[in-house]
């Protein structure tokens, strides 16, 4: 054996001992990983990796240099480390992983996620009594049990209609009573969140709100379904954490609601991003619905939408219905008067998974 092949054999030696070691070392920061999960305690703590590199180059005595040496110790630790993020993300109490069979949400004797179709229709915002009333009136009609209605409306610009806040939510509670119907409208401050309980049932966190973490710990913190839409800028894993802040609180009834994105295309109000309803019913155990009026913004496309959702897997359709939209304070562009609610419903029971709403 040449000189030359000696050497190369000896490399090819302490190179297994290295990954050896490495592995090694993982082993141990992965069972550090698993205490400091159980005592809550955060995973990266730079102290104590300070500590490690001052006491490696402490006794490095080259040929490497000590920069070169906390470079490469600098390396394995972070992947140590994203090694600690893979486990905590298979933890994620919204995950299949954790959970594997579908979370299915009774709001008043409708249960969402059962694998039939659920809808949610009712006005972008609450404008009176008289016009949510006649909304519920059809609602009701065609067996639909969720209305929804905005009391609180987050606005592009501060000087459009802002919704009309408590006596909004009281004119949903009077409809809900009257027909027998469960409500859904959006709150948009942790502090509401108390009293509108006492008015809704369900909570939803719009797609402005989707990553304010305070609403979502409060909305967490109550016992009442939430319905949680899509950030309009919001990626999929961004959006599946901000379902975990509220389920990590201990409200595991959450409805995920895609709502479309936002891209560089302006045929559409968002892009409707449909192969995210898949994605999150695999990656999650949640029902997940899509909204096609926000999503498209266009009121010719909501029936070939609504029918790609159920086709794709979703569990509900949500879409904006006004007794004269021409005069709504809000979305007049895309939402439906009732005749064209109805055709809407005709056509899309066709394609849905129960036959009750026909
Ligand atoms: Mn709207």
């Amino acid at each position: 054996m040449s000189e030359m092949e000696q050497l190369r054999k000896q490399l090819d030696d302490v190179n297994l001992e290295l990954l050896e070691l490495i592995n090694r070392r993982a082993k141990l920061v992965q069972g550090i990983g698993k205490i400091k999960n159980k005592q809550s305690i955060k995973r990266f703590d730079p102290v104590r990796e300070r500590d490690m590199l001052n006491q490696i180059t402490a006794h490095n005595d080259g040929p490497f240099e000590n920069s070169t040496v906390e470079h490469i110790f600098k390396e394995i630790f972070k992947a140590s480390l994203e090694l600690q993020e893979d486990d905590h993300r298979k933890a994620l109490l919204v995950s299949r992983k954790k959970k594997p069979n579908d979370t299915v949400i009774d709001i008043k004797g409708e249960k969402v996620g059962d694998g039939t179709t659920s809808y949610v229709m009712g006005p972008c915002a609450v404008e009176s009594y008289e016009q949510v009333a006649q909304v519920a009136q059809a609602v009701k009609k065609r067996g639909i049990k969720l209305l929804r209605g905005g009391a609180f409306k987050p606005r592009t610009s501060p000087y459009d209609f802002q919704g009309l806040g408590l006596e909004g939510l009281q004119i949903l509670k009077r409809v809900a009573d009257e027909y027998d119907l469960a409500v859904i409208s959006e709150i948009v401050n942790p502090a509401d969140i108390e009293q509108a309980i006492d008015y809704v049932d369900v909570i939803q966190i719009g797609a402005r709100n989707m990553q304010n973490f305070e609403l979502l710990k409060a909305a967490g913190d109550v016992n009442k379904p939430v319905l949680l839409k899509r950030g309009l800028s919001a990626t999929i894993s961004e959006f599946i954490n901000a379902a975990e802040y509220i389920i990590s609180r201990g409200n595991g009834n959450i409805i995920l609601c895609e709502r479309g994105i936002r891209t560089y295309e302006k045929a559409t109000r968002n892009t409707l991003d449909i192969s995210a309803v898949p994605i999150l019913k695999q990656e999650t155990h949640l029902p997940v619905m899509v909204d096609v009026t926000h999503s498209t913004g266009r009121r010719d496309l909501l029936l070939p939408t609504a029918k790609a959702a159920l086709a794709i897997g979703a569990d509900g359709v949500m879409a904006e219905v006004h007794p004269d939209p021409a005069v709504a304070l809000s979305d007049s562009a895309q939402q439906m008067d009732i005749p064209s609610f109805n055709s809407f419903l005709d056509e899309l029971s066709k394609y849905a998974t129960i036959a009750s709403h026909s």
